[in-house]
């Protein structure tokens, strides 16, 4: 029985090294990057089980990712290499903290193959928490179906379902967008989205007012990153503002809400507060962006406890 179940595409993720333009680079530095699995390992480091559902190509880089998610502890037994088609890539071009550009190589990849036929019913029922993305459907058609199949399953067996919109406006149109984030937003119990997410569903308007557009949609709680300033957390029954950690130096604001997810989730196992929880969220979501990589700055408990120590904040 796994505490949480996540499902999505990986990507071997490229970074140039000798320039940090694209065109230029000579050296990359190679690793791995995908929502899902960025959230997979940063539970596992806490101490949680975490099973991961995908497809990868059947090639260097499927075995590669597999090994690298395997290897920090997480279940992959339900990941599948397809033969037919590849594993997804994307280079990240780090211009400076404000022009972060990614390019994506990812279409027709072995994960937008996800289909419902990916999703074992029983390895869901029996999870904690099911934890998805809005990047999964919008991979393709099957991989949309895919997603809210077993947003339905987690919501037939109350497993609790915490979704992370994560808008990639990349990978599809702004309406198709809008329409299927909010048709997950009315399947989940906690939404996490960014405030530019949450306005982009529910219009330009002030915290509360967009936060209690979740809530009429379905959800349960809402938690509103708001980068530096920590993050807004509404409910029925609450509304309150936790405040985030200061970040000395921002290297790479990738996997930031990743780690805030992990953070969250894995409160919620260790049944803290609200406020702890989300305190511990904002922790590593500051920890997260101080290191380079869309997940190497996630950290193991014992470099949580020391951080949350530093910053003189109780013992979550
Ligand atoms: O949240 C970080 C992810 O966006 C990154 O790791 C890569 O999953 C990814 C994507 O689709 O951009």
């Amino acid at each position: 029985m796994k505490d949480v179940v996540t499902l999505g595409e990986t990507m071997v993720v490229f970074t140039p090294q000798t320039s940090p333009m694209l065109r230029y680079a000579e050296t990359f530095i190679k690793n791995i990057g995908g929502a899902e699995t960025n959230v997979a390992i940063g539970l596992s480091r806490l101490g949680h089980q975490v099973g991961w559902i995908s497809r990868l190509g059947n090639d260097e880089f499927g075995r590669f990712i597999h090994h690298s998610v395997q290897g920090e502890g997480v279940d992959v037994s339900h990941v599948t290499f397809d033969s037919h088609s590849p594993t997804g890539l994307y280079f990240k071009e780090i211009r400076n903290q404000n022009d972060i550009r990614v390019h994506y190589y990812r279409k027709n990849s072995a994960a937008s193959q996800l289909s419902v036929e990916d999703i074992d019913v029983s390895y869901i029922d029996s999870a904690k928490i099911l934890h998805v993305t809005g990047i999964t459907p919008a991979l393709s058609d099957s991989a949309y179906e895919a997603v809210i199949y077993a947003m339905k399953i987690a919501k037939e067996h109350h497993v609790k379902i915490v979704f992370d919109p994560n808008l990639r406006r990349k990978l599809w149109s702004e309406d198709r967008a809008r329409s299927v984030l909010k048709e997950m937003v009315s399947l989940s119990d906690i939404v996490l989205p960014g405030m530019d997410e949450a306005t982009f569903l529910y219009g330009e308007q002030s915290k509360e007012m967009v936060a209690e557009a979740f809530l009429e949609e379905g959800a349960e709680l809402v938690i509103m990153k708001l980068g530096k300033e920590g993050a807004y957390v509404h409910s029925e029954e609450e509304q309150f503002l936790v405040e985030g950690f200061p970040v000395d130096q921002m290297i790479d604001p990738v996997g930031a809400g990743d780690g805030f997810a992990a953070g969250f989730i894995s409160g919620l196992l260790d049944d803290l507060s609200l406020y702890e929880a989300v305190t511990r969220a904002n922790a590593i979501g500051s920890m997260q962006v101080q290191i380079r990589g869309d997940y190497e700055g996630l950290p193991n408990r014992e470099e949580l406890m020391s951080y949350l120590n530093q910053s003189s904040t109780e013992d979550i």
